[in-house]
């Protein structure tokens, strides 16, 4: 089911992004929250550098929100009805760092193609311009792939430090979102984020990406999960849902896709950044 009103898929058409949409209660959201704050006590470096990608492996909480049918609902407005889920990664600033994003394209090093893909971005903690919301320069994902300058900064939280440079701010959207809501965004918009300068961590569950079955990984391979329809595809290693917490299947599952992921990431690149 397509649940996008035309309103929304012409937002998504003509800026590269829809928001919000809403996705989870707010209850919801903190029992994700939760979740993270568990697994960072419990198991302190689990989600440290690489590890913040494939988070839904090991944990059913994170699991049940990428299969959540009101999100898929709305990726399938935009992608079809054959619904991959192909990444998770958190993104998450803490007060008193100086963690950034800088402008950049997501499809530029993911291998993704064709196109056929969108970023859900779900908010588990409010998001906005004091704590560092996502910005989103409109009407960007319409140009080709752009160069990026990569940069490596200490502080940016892309792997590379990938900019595209020159981005006229004043065009830019803040990408506004509660807690429990949720924006879509095109493989080719050019969007980053600031410093948070809040008391508060800001926290975005990325679901990075959903991906239509018909695309491929051009640059190695990809660990899946069937969210909705057929793959009859098969251009990637399909995996379980997990049943529980950090169960040790599931711990290996993430630290070999993880590894996979960097190789992709990374590929070409003079050096390996810290995600
Ligand atoms: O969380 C952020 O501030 C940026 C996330 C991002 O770049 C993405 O989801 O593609």
């Amino acid at each position: 089911m397509s649940s996008l009103t035309p309103k929304q898929l012409k937002q998504y058409e003509d800026e590269g992004y829809v928001s919000p949409i809403e996705a989870l209660s707010k209850d919801e959201a903190k029992e994700i929250r939760e979740e993270i704050e568990n697994i960072e006590k419990k198991w302190p470096s689990e989600l440290d550098g690489l590890g913040r990608n494939y988070i839904h492996f090991i944990s059913p909480v994170f699991d049940r929100v990428c299969h959540n049918p009101k999100i898929l609902d709305a990726v399938e407005s935009i992608i079809g009805k054959n619904i991959l889920i192909c990444g998770t990664t958190l993104f998450v600033k803490n007060p008193n760092e100086e963690g950034f994003v800088s402008f950049h394209q997501d499809a530029k090093y993911i291998g993704l193609e064709p196109h056929n893909w969108v970023t859900a971005w779900i908010a588990v903690t409010d998001a906005n311009e004091e704590n560092g919301c996502m910005r989103m320069w409109a009407g960007s994902h319409k140009d080709d792939l752009k160069y990026h300058n990569q940069k490596f900064d200490e502080n940016n939280l892309l792997t590379r430090g990938q900019t595209v440079e020159n981005v006229p701010i004043n065009e830019t959207k803040p990408v506004i979102l509660k807690s429990g809501q949720m924006s879509l965004h095109h493989p080719k918009i050019v969007h980053g984020s600031g410093v948070n300068k809040t008391k508060d961590r800001r926290i975005g569950f990325v679901i990075q990406s959903y991906i239509g079955t018909n695309v491929n990984q051009v640059l190695g391979r990809m660990y899946v999960q069937l969210a909705r329809g057929k793959d009859v595809y098969n251009y990637h290693k399909h995996v379980k849902r997990p049943l529980k917490l950090m169960g040790d299947k599931d711990i290996l599952i993430k630290k070999k896709a993880n590894e996979e992921l960097s190789n992709i990431f990374y590929n070409g690149a003079k050096k390996i950044g810290k995600f």
